[in-house]
């Protein structure tokens, strides 16, 4: 239209436009002028080109004003100016919305793994410069105490003990998600808790000041002794000392493991006691880590082990030496005993599981089907076992005590420990317990403690039980746990109380290590103890059980009752100025003697169950991913 339109036509058309003649009397009229007058001289052609330009130029702005907004997020959501909004049906808007929640997804799934890998990244560093652990802790935030609360209670004067009532307050930390970090400075613990910490600390400062390095440490004489030379008491206790989040004496015992210690020793070793001490706990530390170091020294003592098990028969043979691989039956006999030969099977299956090295799992697995072939009386077995034919010895006596105990327990942790698979060992397990009740449960008179007593020479009842047979409340209370049948239960809280009353009835509240339950009736005791069986080796079964028995049931009498042992521990077993002893008689109050020696597994297993005891933490330990050998060291559960 316009380019055949006359040009003055044009201009009266303007004219025309109300207010145009006050408007068109200014600059800005005259500069409109001279650009229509430059349009004006313009071809068609030229003046096409330019309207195409301006109309191009039109939609690339469009195009990135409504690109800016959306890389800003601006997907039209709440705040976005509604006539915006308004150019989108709503499933438009709902598609929007959708991607835009995957993308928050994404981004938060992204900034989890780039966490993650921060703290591997973190950890490896830790290795390379060997300085500590890898998993969970936060460095330099671990402050050696400097103002008096810190300060370590013997340099206070004494233990911080709450009363029997006091300190049981509920600390739980069901937030944290990923590795559970140990030595967080910021986790908090009851005052049992704090006081089970503290006798770990008292122990560990007299080991370190008069026997570090060495196996055992005599608090008395201040002095140390060698069982199998490898600082047996630190690799016993290294897990017990994460456990409890304690970093500088976890940090002593990894620099000594890492520096100082060698299984290249000219040396005889006990299979079994090597195996649930110290291979058990630098397995379990290994775990709880994830730091090489503990690994392959672990893989190391079990190499070292492997010959016992060239036997004619595949038992293994009871000893053997660490550095010519020599292995032999006891110097005292020619069998090995039946609980020691089937309690090594945990910890082997565990190395080989992490090694990717198959013989050792393959050893124990032959072992355990070995024994499982065997004839038995009801389940139950005889305390030993040949080597070099295979056989029990018929005669032997069947106890849940000493040489018999720990291989009931590893039926069990066997079948938990592989995830519930091999049910042959859930059948021996099953038919054992049969057994038990079929010869050895009684009741004692007047009280009705119910106690597992002896078969001698396999036939002959006597009521007699070791403090060992302790374990058995617990270790029924896991089957139950597991899916087992519910009389295991009820018959194991009877036994956690048998259990307690053998620290109760005692004037020190502290159990002999044998006693024999009364059966005539008309007697006022239960208990009876032999001179010679009235010593307390500070051993760590009945608060073992009374752990498991709290976890499953959160019956806070286990805990008094735990409470109730700990303080005994601390008013007998202390000494001031050198750590814990054994002491020989539980009866005399006044006068208990010390026998001057502290056993490894006080630190491994007593103060450990009595610090997961007074927990409330259901991460800590869980039951259902971790499984404990006989030395109280976790392990994982495989679900294969
Ligand atoms: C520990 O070495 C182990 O618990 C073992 O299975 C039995 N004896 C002691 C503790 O009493």
């Amino acid at each position: 239209m316009f380019e055949g339109a006359p040009r003055q036509n044009q201009q009266s058309a303007i004219s025309t436009i109300p207010g145009f003649e006050e408007y068109s009397n200014g600059k800005d009229y005259k500069k409109r002028q001279s650009v229509i007058r430059i349009w004006k001289r313009l071809s068609s052609l030229q003046r096409s080109v330019i309207c195409f330009v301006l109309l191009l130029g039109g939609i690339s702005v469009l195009y990135i004003v409504t690109s800016v907004r959306r890389v800003h997020g601006g997907r039209l959501g709440h705040g976005e100016p509604s006539d915006l909004r308004d150019f989108l049906d709503s499933n438009e808007r709902q598609k929007m919305e959708q991607e835009k929640r995957v993308y928050i997804q994404k981004m938060k799934q992204k900034l989890a793994q780039q966490q993650v890998g921060d703290i591997v990244k973190k950890n490896k560093e830790a290795i390379r410069k060997k300085k500590g652990p890898p998993l969970g802790i936060r460095e330099g935030k671990f402050d050696r105490g400097v103002d008096g609360d810190q300060l370590p209670p013997e340099e206070k004067g004494q233990l911080n003990l709450p009363p029997k009532s006091a300190g049981d307050d509920v600390i739980v930390d069901q937030t944290s998600s990923g590795p559970y970090d140990y030595f967080d400075p910021k986790r908090q613990y009851t005052e049992k808790q704090k006081a089970v910490q503290d006798a770990f600390k008292f122990a560990w400062k007299y080991y370190k000041q008069y026997a570090w390095g060495h196996d055992e440490y005599h608090p008395i004489s201040k002095s140390h002794s060698e069982w199998f030379g490898v600082g047996l008491t630190i690799v016993d206790s290294i897990d017990t000392a994460i456990i409890m989040g304690l970093k500088d004496e976890y940090l002593d015992a990894r620099e000594w493991v890492d520096k100082s210690l060698t299984f290249d020793k000219d040396k005889d070793v006990n299979l079994f006691e090597i195996t649930i001490r110290a291979l058990g706990g630098l397995l379990s530390a290994y775990h709880l880590t994830n730091d090489e170091v503990f690994k392959n020294k672990a893989k190391d003592l079990g190499d070292r082990l492997l010959p016992c098990f060239k036997s004619p028969s595949n038992v293994p043979f009871s000893d053997v030496n660490l550095k010519t691989g020599h292995a032999h039956a006891p110097r005292w006999g020619p069998d090995s005993s039946t609980s020691e030969v089937t309690t090594i099977q945990l910890e082997f299956r565990d190395l080989s599981r992490i090694t990717n090295d198959n013989r050792y799992e393959h050893a124990v697995n032959v072992v355990s089907e070995h024994v499982h072939n065997l004839p038995k009386k009801d389940g139950l077995v005889p305390i030993f076992i040949n080597a070099n034919t295979g056989s029990f010895r018929s005669s032997a006596t069947i106890t849940f005590g000493a040489r018999g105990d720990s291989y009931y327990e590893y039926l069990l942790k066997q079948w938990v420990q592989t995830g519930k698979k091999k049910d042959y060992l859930k059948k021996d397990y099953l038919d054992a317990i049969e057994g038990v009740k079929n010869h050895l449960l009684k009741e004692s008179e007047p009280n009705k403690l119910l106690y597992i007593g002896e078969l001698l020479g396999g036939r002959t009842f006597s009521p007699k039980m070791d403090h060992l047979v302790c374990f058995m409340p617990g270790t029924m209370a896991l089957g139950y746990q597991n899916g087992l049948p519910k009389d295991h239960m009820d018959i194991a809280t009877k036994l956690a109380r048998t259990c307690y009353e053998m620290y109760n009835k005692m004037p020190t509240k502290l159990s002999p290590e044998i006693v024999y339950f009364n059966q005539a009736p008309g007697s006022s005791d239960d208990l009876i103890v032999k001179p010679l069986d009235s010593h307390n080796l500070l051993r760590p079964e009945t608060v073992e059980s009374l752990f498991y028995m709290y976890r499953f049931t959160k019956d806070k009498k286990y805990r008094d009752w735990g409470w109730q042992i700990f303080m005994a521990f601390m008013k007998y077993t202390k000494i001031e100025g050198g750590g814990f002893s054994s002491i020989n008689n539980v009866k005399s109050p006044g006068n208990p003697g010390f026998k001057d020696k502290l056993e490894s597994f006080f630190l491994a297993e007593t103060l450990k169950y009595l610090f997961l005891l007074f927990s409330d933490d259901p991460q800590l330990i869980p039951l259902d991913k971790y499984v404990f050998n006989s030395e109280a060291h976790p392990m994982p559960i495989y679900n294969e």
